[in-house]
């Protein structure tokens, strides 16, 4: 059958296995509600009603209240049909949580999905849709769930004429030109697969902001998106852009600390919140790669973000501020520059501010350590920000697996509490009772599957399942994704799931092994360029950050170098300062290695460099293998499109490999490794 991945997870496609459809279909016979009939209860009730059409072929029969013979009831709230221990453990679930459990009513088994609040319900309902699409049992089921962190938000980098900003998928799907009036399905749809994996935020334009957003031909618009939002619990947020007192407002100033200015977004704020009253907040890049901020009238980040903070406080509101910045402030190590500017402001931001901190201290690279700011800031709130879209991991035509990089960041040690301070500690304990959260990049765009690689989309799924709980496995969530995207086949989710779990490593070997980083072509940031020498900025040249010369290649980040190490706490800061107390996946991002250093396996760094090359393009013939395996058990047109885009994918790992290798043996000046042919 042809599926052009529309449906994404929530395909809903009828259940083959008859004997477990019918078990089904006994185990859910009768649903009922006690939950009231909010406009959330109702999109839950909807999605079960077609999810149990799709899945069974299936209505249930819906009764007012539960009695002999119910076997699913929703409850919020508690129930008189409920031991107290259940009510109560129901009650305890918080804004978002929910508990799945069977219990026995009636000395019949019946089905409890029970919530504090509207949301929980929501989300007990995808969980529980998820188990029947993934062939789970419901017997003696007994699950209580509540999220990690509070705001789990995708970053749309998308701008008002539709463009997006390292978008891979086509364009923004906000058609502005249309709204309000016009509200298109696709923005259910959005806000559906949003709320199955519980991310329950969106700032809908890029952070390179327009500040046009923010007048009310505009807010109109994003007020009918907030309205479809809210049926799904998610809540609206927008970039704003520092100047915007200027070019929208008039003024001659965006200093923060004039009061004209500060009066300017106190009527911006309550503008915003007349037209969206659950306005999330914004989100904010200052002083960063041209854009304006608060350091541009000799004001700190501190000062910036607190403004908009005390605008947005009475209506709930939260800032999101970003710490990515770099200019020539730190000319000898860019890596080090966030920290340099936002530790010394530890502690002075208003408790509705979170800092949002990339991954990584450089950008969204293949691999990076963890960045500094988790663990320094211990009095102020810092939120993780990934990157879906693969801005520096092929765009939307390799097959890049992610959450295997997401949870290297968040199982991550940082040492700033000693043993056990891992960066997803960290991130989900509250500050100063400030709201905790994580930030993904969006890869969604007009393409018909959304993401432009069906395989893409397990980026947009794994962030928000880990966003939920980042101790979840990245196998576990890549086989819900597999068997609700795809099958359910044994033969076929075994396979593939290794498949995924190894392609982020094998790209890290194609592209940057060792620690490289920031090798690509420097403007597109596809392919490979670690040759470019010649841009303005010097931390814009990948030569900058690789090295090489005579002796070897390797940023030396050690105490006789940038020091950036210092950055880190001990004793990681002693282990990265030393190579043979270094990890080798970071070895070259922290020191600069001679060509015939030995490494733990006793080859020599230029041959265990050339290695990892070949061995990442010959991992992907290895995916193409891998998936020609399972022809047949997928549907032929998302069959042919990943074999199409695996073969792109091989040949651009060759492509990498024949640059790197070449390029860098114009430095070590020796062969390869015995049995290794030369590219032509
Ligand atoms: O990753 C870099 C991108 C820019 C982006 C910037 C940022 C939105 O190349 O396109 O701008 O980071 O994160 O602000």
């Amino acid at each position: 059958k042809a599926d052009n991945g529309y449906r994404l997870w929530l395909r809903y496609d009828h259940i083959d296995n008859a004997t477990l459809a019918r078990q089904y279909r006994q185990q859910l016979a009768s649903v009922t509600y006690e939950t009231g009939n909010s406009p959330i209860i109702q999109a839950a009730q909807k999605e079960l009603r077609n999810a149990l059409q799709g899945l069974l072929n299936y209505n249930p029969a819906f009764v007012n209240a539960p009695g002999k013979g119910s076997t699913l009831i929703f409850v919020k709230n508690g129930s008189k049909q409920l031991s107290p221990a259940l009510n109560k453990l129901i009650n305890n679930t918080g804004n978002e949580g929910y508990v799945i459990k069977t219990i026995s009513l009636n000395n019949a088994p019946c089905l409890v999905v029970g919530a504090a609040n509207d949301k929980g319900i929501l989300y007990g309902t995808f969980h529980l849709l998820r188990l029947l699409q993934t062939h789970q049992s419901l017997t003696n089921i007994n699950i209580v769930e509540s999220p990690k962190t509070q705001v789990r938000i995708l970053n749309h980098w998308d701008n008002l004429d539709r463009t997006v900003e390292r978008g891979y998928a086509g364009f923004s799907i906000w058609n502005w030109h249309k709204l309000p009036g016009y509200i298109d399905p696709r923005y259910i749809d959005y806000a559906r697969a949003n709320a199955s994996i519980g991310v329950n935020g969106a700032v809908i334009n890029n952070v390179n902001a327009n500040s046009l957003i923010l007048t009310a031909d505009y807010l109109r618009k994003t007020a009918a998106l907030a309205g479809v939002f809210r049926r799904y619990g998610i809540k609206l947020y927008l970039s704003a852009k520092f100047s915007a007192p200027i070019e929208i407002g008039g003024l001659k100033t965006a200093d923060p600390l004039d009061p004209a200015v500060k009066q300017w977004w106190q009527q911006k704020a309550d503008e915003i919140y007349r037209y969206i009253p659950d306005f999330g907040g914004f989100l904010v890049k200052a002083n960063s790669e041209g854009q304006p901020g608060p350091q541009n009238y000799g004001r700190t980040h501190a000062d910036g973000a607190n403004m908009l903070a005390d605008v947005l406080k009475p209506h709930g509101g939260i800032v999101m501020w970003r710490a990515f910045v770099y200019d020539d402030k730190t000319p000898d190590d860019r890596a080090k520059q966030a920290y340099n500017e936002f530790k010394p402001l530890d502690g002075k931001f208003r408790s509705n501010v979170i800092i949002q901190v990339k991954n990584g201290a450089i950008d969204f690279q293949p691999r990076e350590p963890f960045h500094p700011l988790f663990g320094a800031m211990k009095k102020t709130q810092i939120m993780p920000e990934f990157q879906i879209t693969q801005e520096y991991l092929g765009f939307s035509t390799h097959l890049v697996y992610l959450a295997t990089l997401f949870k290297e960041c968040f199982d991550a040690n940082t040492y700033s509490e000693g043993r056990g301070s891992t960066v997803a500690k960290i991130i989900s304990s509250p500050v100063n009772n400030s709201l905790t959260g994580i930030a993904g990049v969006a890869n969604i765009g007009t393409d018909i599957n959304w993401c432009g690689h069906p395989f893409a989309q397990a980026n947009w799924y794994a962030f928000g399942r880990l966003a939920w709980n980042p101790d979840q496995s990245a196998a576990a969530i890549a086989q819900d994704w597999l068997k609700m995207t795809f099958s359910n086949q044994a033969d076929f989710v075994k396979p593939i799931t290794s498949m995924m779990l190894s392609s982020r490593e094998t790209t890290v070997n194609y592209m940057t092994p060792l620690g490289l980083h920031h090798i690509m072509g420097t403007h597109a940031h596809y392919g490979p360029a670690p040759w470019v020498n010649n841009l303005s900025r010097a931390d814009w040249n990948p030569v900058y950050y690789h090295k090489a010369d005579s002796a070897g290649i390797g940023f030396d980040r050690t105490a006789t170098g940038s020091n950036a190490v210092a950055q880190y706490y001990p004793p990681l800061r002693d282990s990265l300062n030393k190579v043979e107390t270094t990890p080798e996946k970071y070895l070259l991002w922290f020191h600069h290695v001679g060509w015939n250093s030995r490494l733990k396996n006793g080859e020599t760094l230029w041959n265990e460099l050339v290695k990892h090359y070949y061995k990442g393009a010959a991992d992907v013939a290895g995916m193409q293998k891998t998936w020609a395996s399972v022809k047949g058990k997928v549907d032929s047109t998302r069959y042919h499109e990943v074999e199409q885009l695996l073969a792109i994918q091989a040949g651009e790992a060759a492509w990498w490999r024949n640059a790197c290798v070449l390029y860098f043996q114009t430095f070590s000046k020796l062969p390869l490794p015995a049995g290794y042919t030369k590219p032509d």
